[in-house]
């Protein structure tokens, strides 16, 4: 499809959900626990007839998605009283979907009807510092889908990322992801090298902030964090082989934002192509879940980010039905996706 098309929507929150759901299995292994040959037989249980539907359980990556997407539509918009509120009533209802371990904190305070200040709970977080945890960029894909012009795009996903997360090492991983799935959206992947370049170029705008490079001291990182990561995505991207040991130690698998999300976006990048050991009859979304899964660590968020920007790139039609049927939430997804696709072009 063409830029911004319906496949793309579609594909976007599918492929998020696809990660998620099939990244659960592995979240916290070592990548040593999980060569190659085991996730690929697990992803070939996948196609067989005989499993049921929805067998694969989405965890709190896909539960806020749908909460950000939904409190979008349903407000024509950002609003932040709106958003806590959905975050809080969709922890009450489902607090077993494996939230990470300080963010329940913010959520339980989030449901205080008295509560006027929506961002306080999370500025309170670990000592007043704030969050840095991949918990609001693994729910920023919506923001790209709701909103077409790229300052808005910034604006609301980090707007919405705060509700949780008050680091700048938090808030500005969601910048990021939302930012390459609406690069992805507009057919920028391409042109690999020029997406690189986009993003490390309005990301080093993002961490010009002052609280940025506040928080990157304090936190004993180098300035412009993610821009320096960037880097070395593109560095990894230019060798002719990269192991997944490179990429661990490079970029990191774990909880931080800062060493999730620019591994998502090389995991999409190195899956452009057809790689050695993933079989020819996967599709770009599949090959690059079944890419970022060898990872280990936080499988299901690295998976998730990687599923929706890659989704944006490839569209629906390339996703395999079979994977779709087994993840619980697919079908909510990809009808939030279109109801997003209309809100778009109407705006
Ligand atoms: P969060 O805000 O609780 O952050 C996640 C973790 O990061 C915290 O529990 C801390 O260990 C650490 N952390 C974050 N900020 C700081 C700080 N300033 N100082 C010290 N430590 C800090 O939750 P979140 O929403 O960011 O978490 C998202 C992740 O949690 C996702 O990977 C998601 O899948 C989930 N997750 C769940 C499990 C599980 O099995 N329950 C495991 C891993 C991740
Ligand atoms: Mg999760
Ligand atoms: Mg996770």
């Amino acid at each position: 499809g063409g830029p911004a098309s319906l496949c793309r929507f579609r594909g976007t929150l599918v492929g998020a959900v696809l990660g998620d759901c099939i990244g659960g299995e592995f979240e916290g292994t070592e990548p040593e626990e999980i060569p190659l040959d085991r996730v690929l037989r697990y992803l070939d249980g996948l196609e067989d007839e005989t499993r049921g539907d929805c067998i694969l359980q989405y965890s709190d990556d896909t539960a806020m998605t749908r909460c950000v997407a939904d409190s979008l539509l349903t407000r024509a918009g950002f609003d932040e009283q709106d958003m806590a509120r959905s975050f809080a009533k969709e922890y009450q209802q489902a607090p077993f979907r494996g939230y990470g371990a300080g963010v329940v904190q913010v959520l339980k305070k989030l449901a205080a009807p008295q509560l006027s200040d929506v961002y306080q709970p999370a500025r309170a977080q670990f000592g007043g510092r704030g969050s840095f945890g991949n918990g609001g960029a693994m729910r920023a894909a919506p923001f790209a889908l709701a909103f077409r012009d790229r300052a808005d795009v910034k604006r609301y996903s980090r707007l919405g990322a705060m509700l949780t997360h008050s680091c700048s090492l938090g808030y500005n991983g969601a910048i990021l992801q939302a930012l390459a799935v609406h690069l992805s959206l507009q057919g920028a992947l391409a042109l690999p090298q020029d997406f690189l370049k986009t993003l490390i170029s309005e990301m080093e705008e993002v961490e010009k902030d002052k609280s940025a490079r506040s928080d990157a001291r304090a936190l004993n990182e180098s300035e412009f964090p993610f821009c320096a990561r960037l880097h070395r995505v593109k560095e990894l991207m230019e060798r002719n082989n990269v192991s997944i040991e490179e990429v661990i130690s490079e970029l990191g698998n774990g909880i931080a934002a800062l060493h999730s999300v620019p591994t998502a976006i090389f995991c999409v990048l190195h899956c452009l192509e057809p790689r050695e050991g993933l079989p020819d009859k996967y599709g770009g979304v599949e090959r690059t879940v079944a890419y970022s899964l060898q990872l280990g660590g936080d499988t299901d968020t690295i998976a998730c980010m990687a599923g929706a920007i890659a989704g944006a790139h490839y569209g629906i039609e390339s996703i395999s039905q079979a994977w779709q049927r087994c993840c619980e939430g697919a079908e909510e997804a990809d009808v939030l996706a279109q109801r997003l696709h209309n809100m778009h072009h109407r705006a």
